[in-house]
């Protein structure tokens, strides 16, 4: 690259020059105001334009020489000048993937990734929920907190899913050990017959566990409610028809191991010989993330069509509901808050859920 310097008048005759002498190539550098020209005697010439051009070396056949201290002089001064444009565009190129992750992990989602990771949600849903959040502050920066709350709340309600009580005229519960299937059902016999009227009869099939019967014997003496106990498919077949002329028939049925398969398939030639109704998985809601994986995989075999969370009294994490939804791809009917029959039962509302899962509900 060669550089040159022109002491002209103004720029048009400057241009004119230069487009002369060097071609359309030639590129200006600098043009500033200066006293006449170089050396002692341009202080006493009038000011003129210096315009200090540059033009690729192969292209400059004509260009005169410049003084070897001036020429590099501004040479190194170019080469500074491209370097630091170089490097610019080095940095900026090399910044925008950090640019791109630094809107995701903006504090506010920090904020709710690390909040629903304390509710035990699931990490693939976090990273969803969290994603989509980002390409909405994507969209407007400025987003405040309670307006990626407000977001985060409805991403959520849409993937929990509730329905209506349907009200099927046989519901049967079925869940691992201890998760609360017999209070529950009672809480929903005495729930039907006291506040609805309805002629209620509730059958078990839960004679493994010692005192079983008597548990169920007991609701059954409070409520009035009447009660057959079956130990074969065949017997629960007759159960059935036996109470023909309730409006609703529960059945209870013994917690099984979610990794015992043997008993998850005895139970499941009994529920399958019923005609079409009502199968409510039922999971406590201090269920691990992992086991409630088992659990739905586990008791496939059972058809189960709803989900009962119980328990919710007992943690103060709720991504068990989210996840529950998410796996099984099915509706939470009911939601249980306590040991009191029939009192801690109610209808699982999506907007409750979320808000228990976002701590903005005790
Ligand atoms: N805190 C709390 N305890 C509950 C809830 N539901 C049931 N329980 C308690 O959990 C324990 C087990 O309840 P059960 O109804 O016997 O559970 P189950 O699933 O029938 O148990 P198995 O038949 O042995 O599998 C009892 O002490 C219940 O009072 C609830 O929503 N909250
Ligand atoms: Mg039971």
């Amino acid at each position: 690259m060669k550089i040159k310097r022109y002491y002209v008048h103004d720029m048009k005759e400057g241009m004119l020059r230069i487009k002369e002498e060097l071609g359309p190539e030639a590129v200006i550098l600098q043009s500033r105001k200066v006293r006449g020209g170089p050396g002692f005697f341009g202080y006493l010439m009038p000011k003129r334009l210096e315009i200090t051009v540059a033009v690729d070396g192969a292209r400059s056949g004509n260009v005169k020489t410049m003084e070897p201290a001036l020429r590099s002089d501004f040479e190194v001064k170019v080469q500074e000048m491209l370097g630091e444009l170089r490097s610019n565009i080095t940095q900026l190129i090399a910044r925008q993937p950090s640019l791109v992750n630094e809107k995701k992990t903006r504090p506010e989602l920090e904020h709710w990734r690390l909040h629903l990771e304390k509710q035990d949600v699931y990490p693939q849903l976090i990273e969803e929920l969290i994603e989509e959040l980002a390409e909405k502050l994507q969209e407007e920066v400025q987003l405040s907190h309670e307006i990626t709350s407000l977001l985060l709340h409805k991403k959520i309600r849409k993937r929990l899913k509730t329905a209506p009580e349907k009200g099927a005229p046989i519901q049967v519960f079925i869940g691992p050990t201890g998760v609360g299937k017999t209070t529950t059902l009672a809480k929903l016999a005495a729930r039907y017959a006291l506040y609805q009227g309805e002629k209620v009869g509730i059958i078990t099939i839960d004679h493994y566990r010692i005192g079983a019967v008597e548990q169920m014997r007991t609701y059954s003496d409070i409520t009035g409610l009447p009660l057959e106990v079956v130990m074969t498919p065949k017997e629960l077949h007759r159960a059935i028809e036996r109470f023909n002329g309730c409006q609703r028939i529960l059945v209870d049925t013994a917690g099984r191991s979610t990794l015992n398969m043997a008993h998850i398939q005895e139970l499941a030639g009994y529920i399958q010989k019923l005609p079409p109704c009502e199968i409510f998985l039922v999971i406590s809601a201090t269920t691990k993330g992992q086991d409630l994986q088992l659990i739905n995989e586990n008791f496939r075999p059972m058809a189960f069509n709803r989900l009962i969370f119980t328990k919710l009294d007992e943690t103060n994490s709720y991504g068990v509901l989210l996840n529950g939804c998410f796996l099984t791809k099915l509706p939470v009917i009911y939601l249980t808050n306590g040991q009191s029959v029939p009192d801690d039962i109610c209808l699982a509302d999506v907007e409750k859920m979320s808000s228990l899962i976002l701590g903005e509900e005790e």
